[in-house]
């Protein structure tokens, strides 16, 4: 890109888009029964990418194709604790699925869950 604002658009476009691949494999396994172990690298790669979320949104970012509202401007702190919380519960997942135990899998997943929908209900349009 041209400038950091649209670099970090395209970085967190392509890291939501992974993310919601990512989640979409853990769900498959837990549907299907596969072996959990094949959970881990995505729950790592959600995990990663969530430490990177606040930094992606630098003031200037609000423009282009985004469906970020402007209040993850205007209301950075909530932002922020939102993402902490994301951060936290998908750090949880990767443990739940290194520990085995498919059900903890399964409550740590709906967990990282809300996380993503706690802030999408008031930080993205659509
Ligand atoms: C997904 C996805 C989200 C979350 C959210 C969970 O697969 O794209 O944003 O799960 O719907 O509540």
């Amino acid at each position: 890109g041209v400038n950091a604002a649209e670099d970090s658009l395209k970085v967190r476009k392509e890291g939501f888009e992974a993310t919601k691949k990512s989640f979409g494999a853990i769900k498959k396994i837990l549907e299907e029964g596969g072996d959990l172990s094949g959970a881990a690298a995505s729950a790592q790669s959600i995990n990663a990418f969530s430490k990177q979320v606040p930094a992606l949104f630098p003031a200037g970012s609000d423009k282009g194709e985004t469906k970020a509202k402007a209040a993850v401007w205007s209301n950075g702190a909530d932002f922020g604790v939102k993402a902490q919380a994301f951060e936290a519960e998908s750090a949880k997942l990767v443990q739940a699925v290194a520990s085995g135990d498919k059900a903890a899998v399964q409550k740590q997943f709906g967990a990282v869950g809300g996380t993503c929908k706690a802030c999408h209900d008031t930080y993205r349009s659509e």
